[in-house]
């Protein structure tokens, strides 16, 4: 009998090696109606910031604070004034989608009220381009950029008046574009939002109170605001996808979703302490969203480390949340060892990592200052968590890419490989069952960076700032990306990159690859 088993399975592995996905692949090994893109965000891309109606939002603020190392996404990429040029160059790299987001308080300038002709002009013209190349737009109506003006008005995400406003924004959004939009995502990465918005105060709208925030703390509270707001942000998201499925899925037939940043954790030894560690952080990081939608409530050990300060969601809300995705959509960029760290339960004073009383190891001091290690094996870990914790859910990979030095090279080779490896990721994924539905890499240009402004970029093209027509140039990994889409094979052997370099090396004039 067990050598039966022995031989079953040494068929088994050798029939896996035979179809991995780290072998050779095209898009032909992946389903039809699998969509591959690329991604931006409003504030990060249009540009345009103070033109034709639009008013601050949190992000204005935030990038204008000087965190961004003096950057700011007043320009951008100027996208608001190229969309046509950019849509010709996502049709001429082969993009099957394109993700943006819909800046509200361009749309809505108060947040409330009346509609801007010109945001709604702009954004019907952009979506129009997109489906006139055969460009499907995925939306997202959140990508942490709420309205200024309902930020002072209210508190923005810690008041509960919030749901209202956003579900008005999201009806406009529903009614206005939803005739030609089928892929809504209400919020990017709601879970770092909350926490580095809330908690360690580096994002909008960098609340956090001392000891906690990474600067210098002038309001909010660690405490217990990342919670409130997570919490308005589901109810507002329910109230949203209740709305769009009553009045306009029927007819408009498409799907409305959730985004959160998933980093796949894996115990730092194997210890019972540690293992169990790494269930609490993927509880703390992905379960505090995921297990509201999809079973109406917060994980048990939420409710036990976080007490009272965690909002409790009564019988109506509960339903109304449970359910409310048509699909799930991760970001994902690294992996995290995770290590027990019972001591910070005890503190008095306690936030978000206190609360999750585990040591995160990113196991990125080794790497190169700006780039990211490629582990295609977590990308899979991730889409095998969701399928089985939650039952196999229709996923999107919203975001995957590779940060680099932005005015280093156009010769990406890291990203070529880090695109290569996790699009060969998700093909093993769904050959074990995952029901994910589209990969879009971030991101389609060099765009303004949280975080970095403009020192690094994971974009296919370069953008020259230092143009006033702000010209875009395709680096190596456009051209990889582009040989993919359009039926090229790819793997491991790296022949296909040499190829595709060679071939990039000799368009372009020796210095051209090389940015000063
Ligand atoms: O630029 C961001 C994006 O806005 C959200 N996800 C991570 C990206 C890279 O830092």
């Amino acid at each position: 009998m067990w050598k039966l088993c022995e031989l079953l399975l040494v068929w088994a592995s050798f029939l896996a090696a035979e179809v991995s996905g780290a072998d050779r692949h095209s898009r032909h090994d992946f389903p039809s109606d699998f969509v591959f893109g690329a991604g931006t965000s409003a504030y990060q891309v249009e540009g345009a910031a103070k033109e034709d109606g639009r008013t601050l939002s949190i992000f204005d603020t935030y990038a204008h604070s000087g965190i961004t190392r003096g950057a700011n996404g007043d320009v951008a990429c100027d996208q608001y004034h190229q969309y046509k040029e950019d849509v010709q160059l996502m049709a001429d790299t082969g993009l099957e989608a394109y993700r943006f987001s819909i800046s509200w308080s361009r749309l809505i300038p108060n947040g409330r009220g009346p509609i801007n002709p010109r945001g709604l002009q702009y954004y019907n013209n952009l979506i129009n381009e997109l489906i006139s190349h055969g460009i499907e737009p995925h939306v997202t109506l959140h990508h942490f950029d709420l309205p200024q003006a309902l930020e002072d008005e209210y508190g923005g995400w810690t008041s509960r008046k919030i749901k209202r406003d956003f579900a008005a924004y999201a009806d406009v959004c529903f009614r206005e574009f939803g005739n030609r939009v089928r892929h809504w995502t209400t919020f990017n990465e709601a879970n770092i939002f909350v926490l580095m918005g809330y908690d360690y105060g580096f994002l909008p709208p960098q609340r956090c109170s001392p000891p906690f925030g990474v600067f210098n703390c002038q309001r909010g509270n660690s405490s217990t605001e990342p919670y409130l707001a997570a919490h308005n942000i589901l109810l507002a998201h329910a109230s949203a996808s209740r709305l769009y499925r009553t009045k306009y899925q029927n007819t408009q037939k498409g799907y409305i979703g959730f985004n959160l940043l998933a980093f796949y954790f894996t115990p730092l030894t194997n210890t019972t302490e540690d293992i169990v560690a790494t269930q609490r952080a993927n509880d703390f990081y992905l379960g505090w969203f995921a297990d509201p939608l999809m079973y109406g409530d917060y994980p048990e050990i939420m409710k036990k480390n976080v007490g009272s300060r965690l909002p409790s969601f009564n019988r109506i809300e509960s339903r109304l949340v449970k359910g409310s995705t048509d699909f799930l959509a991760v970001n994902f960029y690294f992996a995290a060892k995770v290590k027990d760290s019972p001591w910070s339960l005890d503190i008095q004073l306690r936030d978000y990592n206190a609360d999750i009383a585990v040591k995160l190891d990113f196991s990125l001091k080794n790497v190169t200052q700006f780039e990211y290690p490629v582990t295609p094996w977590a990308l899979q870990g991730v889409l095998e968590y969701f399928k089985q914790k939650y039952g196999n859910p229709p996923m999107y990979i919203h975001e995957s890419g590779q940060r680099m030095q932005r005015n280093s090279t156009l010769e990406d080779l890291p990203r070529v490989t880090c695109l290569q490896e996790y699009i060969g990721a998700v093909l093993d994924s769904l050959r074990n069952g995952s029901d994910t539905k589209g990969y879009f890499t971030w991101s389609f240009l060099d765009v303004f960076e949280v975080l970095d402004g403009y020192d690094s970029g994971y974009g296919l093209y370069y953008v020259d700032l230092d143009d006033p027509d702000r010209t875009r140039y395709p680096k190596l990994s456009a051209k990889w990306y582009s040989h993919f889409l359009k039926g090229g094979s790819v793997g491991p052997d790296s022949g296909s990159i040499i190829d595709i370099t060679r071939e990039y090396l000799t368009s372009v004039s020796p210095n051209e690859a090389l940015i000063e």
